[in-house]
């Protein structure tokens, strides 16, 4: 009984909370919600009225997508389709997603990153990247909306991204499985000599919103797992995890984890980037490869424990951590020690000719937590301080990279990957809230079968860690990114765009355009119709002959927030989206003969059912 007062007080205080602000219709953000007075229950809590503070980007894993959450509440706010078909908002349906997604219907959506302006994040633009099919893909932060996906070449599955560096200047994406270059057929028995772990150097051109590869670099043929761009004073360099330096080609699980020590990749971007400017550089694939054993300077290896995940830069800069996924102990490398290693030669040889740097020469301090097991990724707060997730011994430690002090612990259910605090990995983090992304819930939820979901748990960590709650998320989150809710501008309709050959705002305007057999339809939808053209007996008709080939170009003339229509044709397997102000097209061969009811897919108004019409397609004989 006792247990349960204050969670219910907590819901009393937040409807009087809810009511007053409704009252003043304010926008004020849920700010006190990390305070150590109250309840669990009052600090998720969000009344209405009222928005969270954060908004959490998740990685969609297999899914392709990426899943917005607001925090404190975990509530679960929208769907963004990445490098997957998505029905709810038509992507891969339409022209422009359809174009985008390269002919690939899924993709495995793994790092999230957000666009940095001086180490911290400026809220414009989200990357992420496809282990599943090789792309990179940007979000427009204005719309939540994919606007450029790019096939990487050379690379199979960019596991190790994506990470930016300070100011967006690039996001490198190496491979996690080595192949040969141009991805030919080549003999596993000749793998050290012909396959590479191709790491790219990605750039962002904002101004005509497109990706496009810098350059790349032939790394020897190991798997890449993750990475992290260098802040501050080590803002021109970069480092990733490496591991079956081993080179095995079968068995992994046994044969990539013989030698006692992997690989942290230490390079310089700029250097590379001179490198490039200088023409040292060989053409393949169409693209700028840089051969580090051809090409000297700016490439160093580090020797960390076996089979790292995790390397995280701290937030000054001065160090970057990693760790050993089977080890106990996480390992604090200092840039600076880095740097005179490599002015002074301080090399205990190399690999495939790289230079490796000695590791008593790189290494600040090993820290090891009484039974913490399975270290995997660090975040930061406020302080500096570290939080590793321990995916063995299932926990989160809190730890101070200055002396390596253990400062507190907590479970989490179960087997936690990444973690994500709030700003956590920028120049300047927030403290506040950390997030286990946890692979395993076992039996935390209602029971939907044999495979449940993951979950995400919410820990309080402005005092005492103390997980608050725990949210189910669909498969699988690898990593997250947690940004300040006021960062992000949305705008609230899409604005005229009058050089749109396809865009028609005047009902007037509307028309049926026959050219051969190709049928072209500039329509509009507003509340509560289709009109394809105003001029016709039924403007909401579409009637074709079969074999035709169509485009119905439809722009939403509604410039009113959140009315978005859709438009689907029965039986066709079509649907788009139109979000107020967009322009749409879709494009098919009506192949089937017959009579299809197209309609509105996207609740827009009271008369919303009667937003329909009809596909006549007459048969061919
Ligand atoms: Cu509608």
């Amino acid at each position: 009984m006792k247990k349960w007062i204050p969670i219910a007080s907590g819901l009393l205080a937040g409807f009087v909370a809810a009511t007053i602000s409704f009252a003043d219709f304010s926008t004020k953000t849920n700010t006190e919600a990390a305070s150590s007075t109250k309840s669990n229950a009052e600090k998720v809590y969000v009344p209405f009225g009222e928005k969270d503070d954060y908004y959490l980007f998740a990685s969609g894993g297999h899914s392709g997508q990426m899943f917005i959450y607001g925090v404190p509440s975990m509530r679960k706010i929208r769907t963004i389709p990445v490098f997957s078909q998505d029905s709810a908002t038509g992507y891969g349906f339409d022209e422009h997603s359809k174009k985008l997604m390269g002919g690939y219907t899924w993709g495995d959506l793994h790092h999230p990153a957000f666009s940095e302006t001086k180490g911290d994040y400026d809220g414009k633009w989200m990357f992420a990247t496809d282990v599943g099919n090789s792309r990179a893909a940007v979000v427009d932060l204005k719309t939540f909306t994919t606007k450029d996906i790019i096939k990487v070449p050379n690379t199979a599955g960019p596991h190790c991204a994506a990470f930016v560096t300070e100011n967006t200047e690039y996001m490198f994406l190496p491979t996690r499985f080595a192949v040969p270059l141009g991805q030919k057929y080549e003999s596993l028995d000749d793998y050290s000599a012909k396959y590479r772990g191709v790491m790219s150097a990605v750039t962002f051109d904002e101004k005509n919103v497109k990706l496009n590869i810098g350059y790349q670099v032939a790394l020897p043929p190991w798997s890449y797992d993750l990475s992290d761009a260098g802040k501050k004073g080590s803002a021109d360099w970069a480092v990733m995890t490496t591991y079956n330096t081993e080179e095995s080609t079968t068995t992994m699980e046994i044969n990539a984890s013989q030698a006692d020590r992997d690989y942290i990749v230490l390079f310089n971007w700029k250097e590379l980037e001179k490198m490039v400017k200088e023409g040292k550089y060989e053409e393949v694939d169409g693209q700028k490869m840089i051969f580090p054993e051809k090409q000297k300077g700016g490439i160093y290896l580090v020797p960390v424990a076996k089979s790292p995940h995790g390397v995280d830069v701290t937030p000054d800069g001065k160090y970057f951590i990693a760790s050993g996924k089977l080890a106990p102990a996480m390992t604090v490398f200092s840039f600076e020690k880095a740097f005179k290693a490599v002015e002074n030669k301080d090399f205990a040889g190399e690999r495939n000719g790289i230079p490796i740097l000695n590791y008593e020469s790189v290494m600040e301090r090993e820290v090891n937590p009484e039974n913490a097991l399975g270290p995997l990724h660090t975040q930061f707060d406020d302080k500096g301080m570290a939080y590793t997730t321990m995916f063995i011994s299932s926990e989160i430690v809190k730890w101070d990279p200055k002396t390596g002090k253990t400062l507190d612990r907590v479970p989490v259910q179960y087997s936690p990957g990444h973690s994500v605090s709030a700003e956590g990995d920028t120049v300047a983090p927030d403290g506040k809230w950390l997030i286990a992304l946890n692979k395993i819930a076992k039996d935390t939820y209602l029971s939907v079968g044999p495979s449940h979901p993951e979950s995400m748990q919410l820990i309080d960590i402005s005092g005492k860690m103390k997980v608050i709650m725990s949210a189910p998320v669909d498969p699988e989150p690898h990593y997250a990114q947690m940004i300040k809710a006021d960062k992000i501008k949305t705008i609230n309709v899409y604005p005229k765009d009058t050089k749109n050959k396809d865009a028609v705002y005047k009902q007037s305007e509307t028309k049926i355009v026959r050219k051969g057999n190709e049928v072209h339809v500039y329509g509009i939808a507003m509340r509560s119709r289709f009109i394809f053209d105003a001029k016709s007996k039924r403007p909401d008709v579409i009637e074709v002959n079969q074999g035709d080939h169509v485009f119905i170009h439809l722009t939403n003339i509604d410039f009113d927030e959140d009315i978005t229509h859709g438009f689907a044709i029965n039986s066709y397997d079509l649907n788009m989206e139109v979000q107020p102000g967009q322009t749409n097209t879709m494009e098919f061969t009506a192949d089937k003969a017959g009579t299809f009811p197209l309609y509105c897919t996207n609740f827009c108004s009271a008369l919303h059912q009667e937003m329909n019409g009809y596909f006549l397609v007459k048969p061919k004989n």
